[in-house]
Order: structure tokens, then sequence, then C-alpha cells
């Protein structure tokens, strides 16, 4: 059994003063005391301080959020050195706890809730750590991941809604979240670079070799991975989260959404005051820009919201670190602003819910009153005593006003117990919504009005 401390309890001791080789000592004390073994394992692709927050620690990756990942990755890295030297470490594998492929047999998705007329299929599991999707050429669908480093391409053969092939297009990457697709080639974001896969649907048994298209982005891993899609001006835009939980940096490209040519020239800041956002898309009508952002933590468990900002234009300024959602001033960084300088949100979502990926519905399986209307993947919350989000959310327009937020399909979430997360959401060709799962490994099709 692994020894298990929770991210609320671990800043309780850090608080109560431990830090470092103090709370290295509370580690160890605690789980002998708990009878639980200590347990490492040698990832090469991974830094330290993911397999120690994952295995040390025993906080698994899946339980750890888009912001909590890195939170206490000093401490763990101290505890771990400090316990190599104390203790033999026992090294065993613990891809039980990382738990990323669930078979579809044991996945609940009677469990999950959805509007009258719709239903939800496994389109494809056993796709480790699926994170962000991007359609290619004929419903071919492009899968990225983040800790287990790899890319899929995902094909329906026999077109009967049930993927039949994972193909793995890139392995060993550092946390390859993003894919876009456009004129053949498949880009991926890396934390720290953009690659392209050329003429890819030709190649999924034999990859290309990719080419580095731009590898100027910083290399902080905290909220450096990133979704990547390309916008109606055929730029590529690129996200670069805050190095941080709350932090103020001179680099401008820090807290952004950035954008590029496909070539990886003219490489810009777009929109500044963003933490950490993880999906984006624009309006099928107005062409405009619309991207989720994470809050920051520790302010308790009802705020900040998370948001839903709309950028009709380059150069505006979304609040981060000063302000958050609508009207809420940061402690620190808030002091000498105010809230009014900042573009407001265009919804404040729920508080610690890890808005993720997003899209406009664009086509014209379900019914009327989803058309045009924004689907929010909502991967969870950790950094809250009761878990909310784990969930898909509808969010409705009156043109470009949003009046609704509304659940759309829930039930991952059980209790405080949650067996999957969602986290990227794309429409199809023939109008299913396919959601991504990084929990369970899977993708699922919710679809409208097919018969059983
Ligand atoms: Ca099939
Ligand atoms: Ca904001």
């Amino acid at each position: 059994m692994p020894w298990r401390l929770n991210a609320n309890d671990l800043e309780a001791e850090k608080k109560n003063g431990r830090n470092g080789l103090k709370l290295s000592i509370f580690i160890i004390q605690d789980s002998v005391r708990k009878g639980s073994k200590l347990i490492a394992l040698v990832r090469p692709q991974f830094p330290s301080f993911y397999w120690l927050n994952t295995c040390y620690l025993g906080w698994p990756s899946t339980h750890t959020s888009e912001e909590g990942m890195m939170v206490h990755w000093r401490a763990s890295l101290v505890a771990g050195i400090f316990a190599a030297a104390a203790l033999s470490i026992l090294c065993v594998d613990c891809s039980n706890s990382r738990g990323s492929v669930i078979s579809a047999e044991s996945m609940s998705l009677e469990a999950i809730r959805l509007p009258q007329g719709f239903k939800i299929t496994v389109y494809a599991d056993s796709v480790e750590g699926a994170r962000s999707m991007a359609l290619g050429p004929d419903g071919m669908l492009f899968v990225g991941s983040r800790d287990v480093g790899r890319v899929y391409a995902i094909v329906d053969h026999e077109r009967d809604n049930r993927a039949d092939t994972a193909y793995l297009i890139a392995q060993g990457l550092t946390m390859p979240n993003g894919v876009a697709y456009r004129n053949g080639a498949l880009y991926v974001a890396e934390i720290d670079r953009v690659l392209r896969f050329d003429a890819i649907a030709q190649r999924l048994n034999n990859p290309p070799t990719p080419v580095v298209v731009n590898d100027s982005f910083p290399d902080d891993e905290w909220h450096g991975w990133k979704f990547i899609r390309f916008g109606p001006d055929s730029m590529l835009y690129v996200p670069v989260g805050a190095p941080c939980n709350v932090c103020l940096r001179d680099d401008k490209r820090y807290a952004s959404i950035m954008r590029m040519n496909p070539d990886g020239t003219g490489l810009e800041v777009f929109a500044e005051g963003v933490r950490n956002t993880v999906g984006f898309d624009w309006h099928p009508k107005t062409g405009v820009l619309w991207f989720t952002d994470n809050g920051r933590d520790w302010m308790g468990d009802n705020k900040p919201p998370d948001e839903l900002n709309r950028a009709p234009r380059k150069g505006l300024h979304y609040g981060f670190p000063h302000c958050h959602g609508d009207s809420i001033l940061d402690p620190k960084y808030g002091r000498e602003s105010a809230c009014e300088r900042y573009t407001s949100p265009a919804l404040e979502l729920g508080p610690h819910v890890a808005a993720l990926g997003m899209r406009f519905y664009t086509a014209d399986m379900f019914p009327e009153e989803y058309r045009s209307q924004i689907f929010i993947a909502e991967h969870g919350s950790w950094n809250r005593s009761e878990k909310i989000g784990y969930r898909v959310m509808l969010v409705k327009l009156n043109g470009e006003r949003a009046v609704a937020y509304e659940p759309f399909a829930e039930g991952w979430l059980q209790g405080e117990e949650a067996w999957g997360r969602p986290v990227d959401v794309e429409v199809m060709p023939d109008g299913a919504l396919l959601v991504s799962d990084d929990k369970a490994g899977a993708i699922y099709r919710i679809s409208y009005g097919e018969a059983d």
C-alpha cells in the first residue's frame, strides 16, 4: 500500500513549519506509522520530481490537477533524496497507481447522466493518458498525452463508431499535450517546442522524423504543457502558462497566448494575463477566439472561479496575476491594481473545476439548441475540500454573450471518488461529440438520436 497524503494535508504540514528536511522526516515517520512502503520507480523520460510525486508520495498522476502536479515537487525531491540515503528504497512498478488504462468492460458508462435522447459509448480504450484531440482527414483522430509522452492516431476503419486501431505516432516526448492538423501535417506541442510530422495520414505505420517548427518556448514544466490549435487566420495559437501558482514575470511570454505562422516564424503574444489555458476555439460565425483559463489555488474552496474568456482582438489583458474572475483582487498582486483595468471573463465557471478543452458545436446531429453553443471538459478539482468538476458542461450563448452554464455529461465523480477525468472534447464529422479521459485512458462518443 503506497503511502498517501493529499495536497491539503501536505500544505497544512508546511504551514506547521515542516519544510525541506523536516518535511522529509515527517513523510518517512508518517509512512512508517501507517505501515506503508516507500516506493520509487525510475522512469528515464520523466523528471525526478514527477515520479516522486506519483510514486514516492503516493500521489497518482491521474489525481493531480493542471495546477497541482508541481506544487510540492521541491519538498518531494528533498524527501526522496533523504529517503534514498536513509532507507533502501524498494523499486516496484507503480503502473497500477498511475492507473491509465481501464478496459471498456470495467468502465461505468451507465453512471454517466446525459440529457434525454443522448447516449455515450466507448469510442476507444487503452489510449493511455489521452489528453487533447485534433481531427485529421476522414475522421482520423490525433490524441496527445502529458505524462506518458505519447501521441496517437486513432482510426475507425469500419466506420462503426468504435475505433479499431490506435497508431503510436511518437513516444518519449516531453508532455506532448497539444496536437493540431493542417495541410496533411500533424503539429505536436511539447513544453518548449512545436514539432511537425509531414504527410502523416499516409505514414501511420511508419511516422516520419518530425521537423522542429519552433523551439524557443520556455522550458518550465509548471503549466508548460500546451493546447494548440490553428485559428481562422491560419496561425498556430500556442499558450505559455504561468510557471507558478501565482507570480508576475518580466518575460511577457509567460501567462499568455502566443501565435505564430505555420512555419514557426512571426511568433508574437496575442493575449496577456492568462494563467493557464488548456482549451480554445473560434466562434463558427464571428471567428472570435474563446478560451478557458484555470484560476489560481489556495484562496479557499469557492474562489476564484475558473474562466471562459473571449478575445475579439490582439493585445487584451485577462487579469492574471492581479485580478481573478470578474472582481477578485489577488492578495499579493492585486494591491496596486483594479479589476476594471482588465478584460473580464465572458463567464465565471466553477471554482477549481479545471476547465480544459472547449469547442463550439458546429455539426447538426444534436438538436438545434446545441448548435454554435460551447462544450467544456472539466478535469475536476484537487484544491477543494469537496470535489467538483469531472464532467462536460454546456455553455449557452445569446449572440456573443454567455447566458447559461449547465451540466451536459456527468457521473465520472461518484461521491469523492472519480473513475474518469474529461480533458478535451471534439466534434466529429458525423456530429458526435468525443470526450477524452486521461484517467481511464479512453475516448467516449456521445451521440444523439441513434438506436441502441
Ligand atoms: Ca470500428
Ligand atoms: Ca482572468
